[in-house]
C-alpha cells in the first residue's frame, strides 16, 4: 500500500525533469548566457519541487477516476502535465507569498528570497514559475478542442488567489493591529480566494477539461464540482492556520508567522469568540506585536480557551459536511452528457481522504 503510494509519486516525479529540459531548452534555444540558464534551473528545482504534491498529484488522480481505467502513456503524461502546472502555480505564490508574509523557512529550507544573492530578484523568479506554465500548455495542448479551457481556468484562478492575497494582506497591516477587523465571515471570504480555487477546484477541472466534460447551461457540472471543492479547501486552509500555530517546524517544514504578522487566521477569530475580557485584553496587547515573548502569550491563550479540542470539533463537522455535500453526486456518478465520462463520488472522497487529519 505504501509501496503503491511512493511508485505514484515517483512517476509523477519522473515527469518534472521532462519539463524543465523543456523550459531550460527554449532559453537556449533562444541563445540565452549560461548564467541565465543556470539561475532558471536553480529557481526551478528550488521552488517547485520538494512539497507535498497532493494539488498536482490530484490532477491525475482525478483523470484516472473520470475515465475508470487505468491512462495510456501519452494521457499520463499529459495529465502529469496539468497537474505540474497546478505545482508552478503553487511555487509561483509561495514564492510571492513568503517575501510578503516575511516568512523564514519552507519546505524545510529557508525560503527563496533569503538564499544568498536572491532578495528580491525572487520576484521575477516568481513570474518565471507562472510564465512557464504556459508555455507548457501552449507546446503540449495548443491542438486540443479544450486548450482555451484550460487557459480560462488557470487565469480565473489565478486572479481569484491574487484577490485572496490581497485581502489577506491588508486584513493584516503591520502597523495598526485592531482585532475589530477579524471575524469569521472575513476569514471565510480570505480563505476561499487565496486557496479554495486553485488549490481544489483548479486540480479538479483540468481533469473534467482533459475528460472532455462540457459545460452546460443547466446543472453545470463545473459549478456542481465548484460547490464541494470550495468548502473542501476552506476546510484546508483552516488546517494550514491551526498548523501555522500547532505543527512542530520540523514537521511542517516552515515556521509559523501568523500571530507576528497580524493575520486573520482561523486561530484568531476562534479565540475573539470565546475572549473574556481580560482574554480579550491580552489579545489586543500582543496579537501582531513582532516579539517573541508577545507571540508565546497569545500561544499560551490558544491553549486556555481550548484550541486543540475546538479545532477537532471544527475538523469534525467540516468533514460531515464535506461528505454531505459529495452524497449528492448520485452513487452511479451524475450524468454530465459526455457519453461515458460521469462525475463521480471518488474524485472528491479521494481529495478529502489526502487532506482529513493531515499533520503537515
Ligand atoms: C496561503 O496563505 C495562500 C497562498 C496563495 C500561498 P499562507 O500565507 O497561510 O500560506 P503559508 O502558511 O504556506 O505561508
Ligand atoms: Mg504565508
Ligand atoms: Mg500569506
Ligand atoms: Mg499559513
Amino acid at each position: 500500500m505504501a509501496d503503491a503510494k511512493a511508485q505514484k509519486r515517483q512517476k509523477f516525479e519522473s515527469i518534472f525533469p521532462i519539463l524543465r529540459d523543456e523550459l531550460l531548452g527554449y532559453l537556449k534555444q533562444e541563445g540565452m548566457p549560461e548564467d541565465a540558464i543556470t539561475w532558471f534551473q536553480r529557481n526551478l528545482d528550488y521552488n517547485v519541487t520538494g512539497g507535498k504534491l497532493n494539488r498536482g498529484m490530484s490532477v491525475v488522480d482525478s483523470v484516472e477516476i473520470l475515465k475508470g481505467r487505468k491512462l495510456t502513456d501519452d494521457e499520463y503524461f499529459k495529465a502529469a502535465l496539468l497537474g505540474w502546472g497546478v505545482e508552478f502555480l503553487q511555487a509561483y505564490y509561495l514564492v510571492s507569498d513568503d517575501m510578503m508574509d516575511q516568512s523564514i523557512t519552507r519546505r524545510g529550507q529557508p525560503c527563496w528570497y533569503r538564499v544568498e544573492g536572491v532578495n528580491l530578484l525572487a520576484i521575477n523568479d516568481a513570474y518565471l514559475l507562472e510564465g512557464s506554465i504556459y508555455y507548457l500548455l501552449k507546446k503540449h495542448f495548443r491542438s486540443e478542442p479544450y486548450y482555451v479551457y484550460l487557459l480560462d481556468v488557470f487565469h480565473d484562478t489565478t486572479f481569484q488567489t491574487d484577490i485572496g492575497q490581497l485581502i489577506d494582506l491588508i486584513t493584516a497591516p503591520e502597523d495598526n493591529v485592531d482585532l475589530n477587523k477579524f471575524s469569521l465571515d472575513k476569514h471565510q471570504k480570505i480563505v476561499i480566494f487565496k486557496t479554495a480555487y486553485y488549490s481544489f477546484y483548479l486540480p479538479v477541472a483540468l481533469a473534467m477539461y482533459m475528460c472532455g466534460i462540457p459545460h452546460s447551461s443547466t446543472n453545470d457540472p463545473y459549478e456542481l464540482a465548484q460547490k464541494i471543492l470550495v468548502p473542501l479547501g476552506e476546510y484546508f486552509q483552516v488546517q494550514d492556520d491551526f498548523l501555522d500555530f500547532a505543527a512542530p517546524p520540523e514537521v511542517l517544514g516552515k515556521v509559523g508567522t501568523d500571530i507576528i504578522d497580524n493575520k486573520c487566521s482561523w486561530c484568531v477569530n476562534t479565540a475573539l469568540e470565546v475572549a473574556t475580557p481580560a482574554q480579550r485584553k491580552v489579545l489586543d496587547e500582543n496579537y501582531g506585536v513582532k516579539d517573541k515573548a508577545a507571540e508565546a502569550r497569545v500561544k499560551a491563550l490558544y491553549e486556555e480557551i481550548g484550541i486543540r479540542e475546538r479545532y477537532a470539533e471544527y475538523e469534525e463537522g467540516a468533514y460531515k459536511r464535506i461528505i454531505g455535500l459529495i452524497e449528492t453526486i448520485p452513487t452511479e456518478g451524475a450524468d454530465v452528457g459526455a457519453g461515458d465520462v460521469k462525475l463521480k463520488r471518488e474524485v472528491f472522497k479521494v481529495f478529502l481522504d489526502k487532506i482529513y487529519k493531515r499533520q503537515k
